[in-house]
């Protein structure tokens, strides 16, 4: 097999429709603003990834950044590691969380796309593993328990195992008060875990997860502010249901940090925060060394090929930020789980979806 090397790289911006908005106690997404972001090959091959900006403000910015680094890389091989060593060397000096750490992440997922194309297999073969179903949780935003109970149901008809809903819209007693009305609605069987993505400080929090604990939950996410570790470990020792976090580490030296602060008893790193697959291998790594349960967050299509081969593997976040632009959009199956598909990353665009939804 000849070495792939990169012709071009296209990104154009959507802002794809949302079947489900979301709303958390940090802000609200009505819609889905993406960056598609194609690796073009010279051997016929497009790898192909998105990238979601979380608000429409940073889709110019992101668009003009890939711009400036798409010269950096024509010419260059298709190699992940190869690139991604490459571009960090580059942007050593500036550091590499935010946007630079998002192009960097989703190149990379769009490189390991272009090889898995180039032979077509699965990425989660060139990964030493095979397509496997991984359990799949419907990840909710706030609720409103009356206005959602139908649609809650249809999650668990739809053979979700698990549900995850956010919390820290209200007070305590509002926490409580919809805890009740979701486990009525969704019953005893499913797993239910709640996400306060960093609304509370660490005093409240071990307040509220005190009396949250009757609930059994699977785990409260992102408590307190994601980069506070120290917040992490002071509410997680004061609380038997397991913390969760990761979905805001950037690069796998921010999960060393945050296990070194034990500030989780599990991870979900964000493919797109991470690294993307290459940072994700380093990351299943100190997972499975520290025996931690490890989840995925978005970006359902890739996560399907990784948690396949994570030794930790525990749950992959169902949140469909994609399914507009796809096509053939990720499905779960009747009990509750999705399965890695290829070529590649199985990320194709909806062409026509795509003109309907693009931005300038
Ligand atoms: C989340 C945050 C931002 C956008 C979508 C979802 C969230 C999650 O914290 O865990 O899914
Ligand atoms: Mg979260």
């Amino acid at each position: 097999m000849t070495e792939a090397t990169i012709l071009d790289i296209r990104a154009r911006t959507v802002i794809a429709p949302l079947q489900r908005p979301i709303r958390t106690a940090s802000g609200a997404i009505e819609a889905s603003p993406l960056v598609l972001l194609d690796v073009v090959t010279d051997q016929g091959v497009t790898g192909s990834a998105y990238l979601f900006a979380y608000t429409p403000l940073m889709l110019r910015p992101l668009r003009a950044l890939i711009d400036q680094v798409a010269p950096l890389l024509r010419g260059q091989p298709v190699v992940p590691w190869a690139r991604q060593q490459q571009l960090e060397g580059q942007f050593r000096l500036l550091g590499l969380q935010g946007l630079v750490g998002m192009v960097l992440s989703t190149l990379d997922m769009a490189l390991w796309d272009a090889l898995g194309k180039a032979v077509g297999q699965p990425v989660v073969r060139l990964l030493g593993g095979a397509p496997q179903p991984v359990r799949a949780y419907d990840s909710w935003g706030l609720v409103d328990p009356v206005r959602d109970e139908a649609a809650l149901r249809h999650s668990v008809a739809q053979g979700f195992q698990g549900i995850k809903i956010k919390l820290g819209g209200g007070d305590l007693d509002h926490d409580l008060d919809t805890l009740r009305a979701v486990r009525r609605i969704v019953g005893e069987e499913v797993t239910l875990m709640v996400d306060y993505n960093q609304s509370l400080a660490p005093v409240e929090a071990v307040r509220r997860l005190r009396a949250l604990e009757p609930f059994g939950l699977a785990w409260v996410e992102e408590p307190v502010a994601a980069e506070d570790l120290q917040g992490h470990a002071q509410v997680r020792a004061a609380s038997s249901t397991p913390i969760q976090t990761g979905e805001n580490w950037w690069f796998p030296r921010d999960a060393e940090r945050a296990l070194s602060a034990r500030a989780c008893d599990r991870m979900m790193p964000d493919l797109m925060k991470i690294g993307g697959i290459t940072g994700w291998l380093s990351v299943m790594g100190l997972a499975r060394a520290a025996s931690m349960p490890m989840s995925s967050h978005l970006f359902i299509e890739a996560s399907a090929h990784v948690l396949a081969v994570t030794p930790t593997c525990d749950w992959l976040e169902f949140m469909d930020f994609g399914a507009a632009v796809l096509q053939t959009p990720c499905q779960v199956d009747a009990q509750g789980c999705v399965t890695a598909q290829g070529p590649g990353l199985g990320i194709v665009w909806d062409e026509a979806a795509v003109v309907r939804y693009m931005v300038d």
